[in-house]
């Protein structure tokens, strides 16, 4: 994934001509377009190749299953034509090395979630996610998820994780998160759902975004 707006949109519609119809108007604005379960679900996993013509694309299923299993799904997702997929850190290491294996065999990327961006992230799932950020780092793959809900954590992932891992944070806009706030504690790329396919301008919305991240490094540099 080429790093040039740090944008990310997540898709998650449900239908597959509203789908490529933002896709379509945002392209020039993100890096990469994250599709997961609603829109897999509601239109089918040929979807992902419909839409990898606007952008590389991410497939969100947070797979979280024996080593076995998460081989199977992350073999069927790429496949389908998907650059990357988002797996969960909780399940172990054996669990992930299944994934970066195969990812490393196909020249795809890994991302792990290391703590969700929700509230609810921080009954049970904070609490292991430093020792998944390390896992991820340990195990080489391309990045983890941490919350932009959060920066102080995204600050604290990346000095586990040093520089060679990318960050990619949701929770911007709909969620509360802010852009800059994330990029400025060393995320890689925002992820923006709601913000961006509710707005009346999608390609409006975008390009402002962008902006702010722009601005953001420029005036921190
Ligand atoms: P928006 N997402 C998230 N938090 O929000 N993959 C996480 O910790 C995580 C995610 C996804 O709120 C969420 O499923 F690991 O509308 C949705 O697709 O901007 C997107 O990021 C956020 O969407």
């Amino acid at each position: 994934m080429e790093k040039n707006t740090r944008l990310i949109l997540a898709l998650d519609v449900l239908d597959s001509d509203e789908a490529i119809r933002i896709s379509k108007a945002v392209a020039g604005h993100v890096d990469a377009i994250k599709v997961g379960y609603p829109l897999v679900l509601a239109s089918g996993l040929q979807i992902i190749e419909k839409l990898v013509k606007y952008a590389p694309i991410i497939a969100d299923f947070k797979v979280a299953d024996i080593p076995n299993t998460n081989r199977l799904i992350c073999e069927q997702v790429f496949d389908a034509g998907a650059d990357a997929v988002i797996v969960q850190g909780f399940t172990g290491h054996d669990s992930l090395e299944a994934c970066v294996e195969l990812a490393r065999e196909r020249k795809k990327d890994i991302f792990v979630v290391t703590e969700m961006s929700h509230p609810g992230a921080l009954d049970l799932m904070q609490e292991a996610g430093k020792a998944i950020a390390k896992m991820a780092a340990d195990q080489c793959a391309s990045g983890v998820v941490a919350p932009a809900t959060r920066p102080e954590r995204v600050k604290q992932i990346r000095r586990i994780i040093g520089e060679e891992l990318a960050i990619i944070s949701p929770g911007v806009g709909a969620q509360g998160g802010s852009a800059s706030d994330a990029i400025m504690a060393g995320t890689d790329w925002v992820i923006v759902g709601r913000s961006l396919y509710q707005s009346a301008d999608p390609a409006g919305a975008a390009a402002g975004i962008v902006r702010e991240i722009k601005k953001v490094i420029k005036d921190s540099s």
